[in-house]
Formats: structure tokens, sequence, C-alpha cells
């Protein structure tokens, strides 16, 4: 099984996927925690490339080039072999976050960023994708309590249409289960298990 976990700056993502890698853990399970970008050796490369505030000249087109070429090794070294033997694969940020902030954010087309995403990915999808979604206001406090990084230094209207993107695309797609990030972490985890153990 493959499962991602999307939202704004901020939203909780990154704490519920490491909740339910140790839960899974907890009950025995082959369990991989990865994320994106920067879920291989040289993805970790392209991760500092991406998110260092003094790279604010990378162009547009760049970025999108850069997260696109994290992700098709991400997919060739580690999620296809995780899948293939037999692991459930948690992601934390998958092709639907290239949907949010490059179409979404920086206003690229939807068909060229769905062509990318097929294309980086070779058409693996998630099999369920659990979007924290969260006002910008609030995932931006969150997330810049320490350094911001790139992303969390844009403006808020940038953040405002990336969780406008977000919420378009779950209302398109049934794979994609939103939660309402303001809840105690507690609440939130409650619900992803109860989702999971419906499967
Ligand atoms: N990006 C990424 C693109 O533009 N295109 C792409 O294709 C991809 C893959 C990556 C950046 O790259 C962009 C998006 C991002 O801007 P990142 O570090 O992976 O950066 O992502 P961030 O969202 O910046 O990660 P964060 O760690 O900042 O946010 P998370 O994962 O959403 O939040 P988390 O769990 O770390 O929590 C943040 C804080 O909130 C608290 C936590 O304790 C923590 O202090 N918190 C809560 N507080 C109250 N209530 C809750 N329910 C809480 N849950 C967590």
């Amino acid at each position: 099984m493959f499962i991602t976990f999307e939202g704004p700056d901020g939203s909780g993502k990154t704490t519920q996927s490491k909740l339910l890698y140790e839960e899974l853990r907890r009950r025995g399970k082959g369990v991989v925690w990865t994320r994106e970008p920067g879920g291989t050796d040289l993805g970790r490369s392209i991760r500092q490339l991406l998110l260092d505030d003094q790279n604010a000249s990378l162009a547009p087109e760049t970025e999108l080039f850069l997260f696109a070429a994290d992700r098709a090794q991400h997919v060739a070294k580690v999620l296809r072999p995780g899948l293939a033997a037999g692991q459930i694969v948690l992601c934390d940020r998958y092709v639907d976050s290239t949907t949010a902030y490059q179409a979404g954010g920086r206003g690229f087309s939807a068909e060229l960023i769905a062509s990318l995403n097929a294309y980086s990915t070779g058409g693996l999808l998630p099999d369920i994708t659990f979007l924290l979604d969260v006002p910008s206001e609030i995932g931006l406090q969150r997330a810049t309590r320490q350094k911001a990084d790139k992303f969390e230094q844009e403006s808020l209207a940038f953040h405002q249409k990336v969780r406008a993107k977000y919420l378009e695309l779950a209302a398109a797609q049934t794979r994609i289960h939103v939660l309402d990030g303001l809840q105690t972490k507690e609440a939130i985890f409650q619900q992803i298990m109860a989702r999971l153990d419906m499967l």
C-alpha cells in the first residue's frame, strides 16, 4: 500500500506520517517512511537547492524540473522497490504538492503539471492520500517557529492559492481525504487510523 500525506506548510503532515509509521511498526508491519523532496541521496542535494533561501533567484521552471528530477529518482530507487518488496510506503508529499505549489502557487498550467507528474512517476499514484488542511496564516505560524525556508518566505497570497488548489484537487479525487488540521494531533491521528482500518 502506498499512502501519501499532503498539506500546506505547517499543516502537520510530517507529525501524522511519523505517528502512523510508529503505529504500523508497533503492529509488526513492514513499513517505509520517506519524503519529497529529499527521499534519496541525490534528492537530499536537490532538496538543499530547492529550499535554501539563498537560492531566491531560482527560476520557476528550474524549480519545477528539480522537483520532477527528485521525484523520478525517488520513484525508481525508493517507492517502486519498497512497494515491490511488499512494504507499506508512507510518503510525506508527492505529486499533489507539485499541483498545489507549482500550478496553484506559481501559476503553471494544470495540464503541464499533470503531464510532468505522470512522466516523472511512470503513472504511480497513491492508494490513499491524507490532506491536512489548515488556514494559511496558522500553517505559516507553525512552520516558521524556527528558520523559514524559501517557500515559507512566500507571501500569504501564495500560500492561500496553494491551499485552494489542494482543496480543489480533493473535491475532484476520491483517493484524497481531507482532515481538519486545527484539531489536536491525537484526534487527527484517530481519524487516520479509522480510515485505514476500513480498508
Ligand atoms: N514543494 C514540495 C513544492 O513546492 N513542490 C513539490 O512538488 C514538493 C514535493 C518542502 C517545501 O517544498 C514545497 C512545499 C514545501 O514548502 P517540507 O519541509 O517538506 O518543505 O514541507 P513543510 O510543509 O514545510 O514541512 P513542515 O515540517 O514545515 O510542515 P508539516 O510537515 O506540515 O508540519 P509538522 O508536522 O512538521 O508540524 C509543524 C509544527 O506544527 C506542530 C508541530 O509540533 C510542529 O511544531 N503541529 C501542531 N500544532 C497544533 N496542532 C496540531 N494538530 C499540530 N500538528 C503539528
